[in-house]
């Protein structure tokens, strides 16, 4: 499904990630300064990013906010110079302020991890510049959001409550056509809620709306990969299994995966769509292959 606005390349894009700050999860630190995080741009789109994901304020769990002016004196001067250089960037932020000046300085999607829950002006702000918006399933900040980790079936609730903020962002003036809907892997979520939720991206997808996936380096693979004592995996050698979610999200039909390693990601989305284009051409009929379990996102 293409958004407007956006590159339409008849396969899962690519959503390479630049975090300017000095403690997100997976890259906390290592583009701390403009240039730096520029020149880490940059290279993302070398090794095959479609968008580059600029934010300036860690989510990770526990993490506290960063004041305003900070998180605008990080991710400004990256997206300008991004921009002018031509590349697609996308701007996770949760504070309208700041993707105005994102929007101002060159950002082309707005990633809001909290759907328009923490600024209640963000709806407002993406409606009137038109822009792809990305709404994630939210409960709540980060310094306590995995208390609200509290589900009885993952997948409907998550449905229920992207569906509501859809209806409240959509009230505000947002479009249909902008609306992109991400599960929010990690954000309020055990590793069992991630795993039913990409088990139920098809599920997801019956809202209407394309779907985004985050599941690059989080916790969940760490856990997944654990060793015999139980100690995670650490994030930096996780990889891999990132690679293994792209792959199956990118065949079940995701319109876009969100990683900090691009290069591998980028080959695997391509063969995602070249399995999802010979499965149109083979004569096996659908219906066959649902009953041999392979579901998927319908094309609509
Ligand atoms: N995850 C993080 C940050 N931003 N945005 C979207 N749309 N989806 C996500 O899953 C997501 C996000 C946290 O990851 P990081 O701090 O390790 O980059």
């Amino acid at each position: 499904m293409a958004v407007p606005g956006l590159p339409d390349l008849g396969r899962c894009l690519v959503m390479g990630v630049v975090n300017v700050t000095p403690d997100s999860f997976s890259d906390g630190g290592r583009w701390f300064d403009v240039d730096a995080a520029v020149a880490r741009g940059l290279e993302l789109v070398a090794e095959g990013a479609d968008l580059v994901d600029v934010g300036g304020e860690s989510t990770r769990p526990g993490a506290a906010r960063v004041p305003l002016e900070e998180e605008l004196r990080r991710v400004t001067p990256v997206i300008r110079a991004l921009s002018q250089a031509g590349v697609v960037v996308s701007v996770d932020t949760m504070r309208a302020e700041v993707a105005e000046a994102a929007l101002a300085a060159g950002a082309r999607l707005v990633n809001d991890v909290s759907g328009g829950l923490a600024d209640p002006v963000m709806p407002r702000v993406v409606a009137a510049a038109r822009v792809p918006y990305v709404v994630m399933h939210w409960r709540g900040h980060s310094r306590d959001m995995d208390s609200r980790a509290i589900y009885a079936d993952v997948v409907t609730e998550v449905a229920e409550e992207l569906r509501k903020r859809v209806d409240s962002v959509l009230a505000e003036g947002v479009g249909e056509e902008q609306i992109v809907l991400d599960p929010g892997l990690g954000f309020s979520k055990q590793p069992e809620h991630n795993w039913e939720l990409l088990a139920g991206l098809p599920a997801l997808a019956e809202l209407g709306h394309p779907l985004i996936v985050g599941a690059s380096r989080k916790r969940f693979l760490g856990r997944l990969l654990a060793d015999q004592d139980g100690a995670p995996r650490s994030f930096d050698q996780s990889d891999d299994a990132t690679l293994a979610v792209t792959a199956l999200a990118a065949r079940a039909g995701a319109w876009c995966v969100r990683v900090h390693e691009v290069r591998p990601n980028a080959d695997a989305v391509r063969v995602a769509a070249a399995w999802r284009r010979a499965e149109k051409r083979s004569v096996i009929p659908a219906a066959a292959r649902q009953m041999a379990g392979q579901t998927e996102i319908r094309d609509r």
